[in-house]
C-alpha cells in the first residue's frame, strides 16, 4: 500500500515546476511574436496528477512510495500545442538546449504513430528547480502536438473514458481513419504555411495601424 506522510510537501515541486515551466515557455512565445509573426509555441497547457491518480497508476506500476519520484514521470506535465509539424521539432531543440531542462527520453510518436492513431512528441526530462533548500531536479514530462493532433487526442481520451479503455471495434477503426484524417489535414496546412504565415503577419500589421489611428483620435 502507497502510503505518503504529507502530499502537499510531496506535491509542491511539481507545482512550482509546472508552473515556472508554464511562464517561461509562455515567454518563449512572446520573444517570438516580438520579432515575427509566427511563434512555433501556439499554446501552453499544464497539470499535476490528483493524489487519486498518482496512487492508481502507483499500484498498476506496482511501485513502493519511495519509487514514485523517480519512476512515475507524469506527475508534472506540459503540453505545448503548435500550428504546424515543422514546430514540433523546432520546440524539440529549443528545449533540448536549454540549461534548466534535462530530456532524459524521447518518444516520436509522428514519425512513428500509436496503434491507435495516436500522434505526439514525448519527453520525459528533470527540471532544475531552485527551492529554499537548494536546487532539485523534478521529474516531468512533456507532450508536443499540433493543435489537429490535440483534437484527436481529446476525443479519444474521452471515448477511452466512456468505454473504461475497451472502445468498441467499429470505433476504434473510425478512429484510426479520423487520425489518417488529421494527419492528412496537418500535412496540408504545412504545405500552405508561408500564405498563412504572410496572413498571420498582414493581419498584425494591420491590427497594429488601426491601433495607432485610434491613438492618433484621443
Ligand atoms: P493523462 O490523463 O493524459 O495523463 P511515453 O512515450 O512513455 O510517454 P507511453 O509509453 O505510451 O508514452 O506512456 P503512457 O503513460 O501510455 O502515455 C503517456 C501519455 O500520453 C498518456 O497519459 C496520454 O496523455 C498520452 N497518450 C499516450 N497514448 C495515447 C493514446 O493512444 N491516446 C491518447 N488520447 N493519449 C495517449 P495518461 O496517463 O494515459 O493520461
Amino acid at each position: 500500500m502507497v502510503y505518503i506522510n504529507n502530499w502537499d510537501e510531496f506535491l509542491q515541486p511539481y507545482e512550482l515546476t509546472v508552473q515556472e515551466l508554464k511562464l517561461k515557455l509562455e515567454g518563449i512565445r512572446a520573444q517570438y511574436l516580438l520579432k515575427n509573426p509566427h511563434s512555433p509555441i501556439e499554446s501552453v497547457q499544464v497539470r499535476v496528477k490528483t493524489i487519486n491518480s498518482i496512487l492508481d497508476k502507483s499500484r498498476r506500476m506496482e511501485l513502493k512510495p519511495e519509487e514514485i519520484k523517480d519512476k512515475m514521470h507524469d506527475i508534472a506535465g506540459v503540453r505545448i500545442t503548435c500550428q504546424f509539424v515543422e514546430d514540433i521539432y523546432t520546440v524539440v531543440n529549443l528545449i533540448k538546449k536549454r540549461s534548466d531542462i534535462e530530456v532524459i527520453y524521447e518518444r516520436d510518436y509522428i514519425a512513428n504513430p500509436k496503434e491507435s492513431g495516436y500522434r505526439s512528441y514525448h519527453m520525459h526530462a528533470y527540471y532544475h528547480l531552485e527551492t529554499i533548500e537548494g536546487p532539485q531536479k523534478v521529474l516531468f514530462e512533456i507532450q508536443i502536438r499540433t493543435m489537429t493532433m490535440n483534437v484527436w487526442a481529446t476525443v479519444e481520451h474521452s471515448l477511452n473514458y466512456k468505454y473504461d479503455n475497451q472502445i468498441p471495434i467499429d470505433i476504434k477503426e473510425k478512429l484510426v481513419k479520423a487520425a489518417e484524417a488529421a494527419q492528412s489535414l496537418d500535412e496540408q496546412l504545412s504545405k500552405i504555411r508561408n500564405e498563412i504565415r504572410e496572413a498571420q503577419r498582414q493581419f498584425i500589421l494591420r491590427r497594429s495601424n488601426q491601433l495607432v489611428g485610434y491613438h492618433d483620435m484621443q
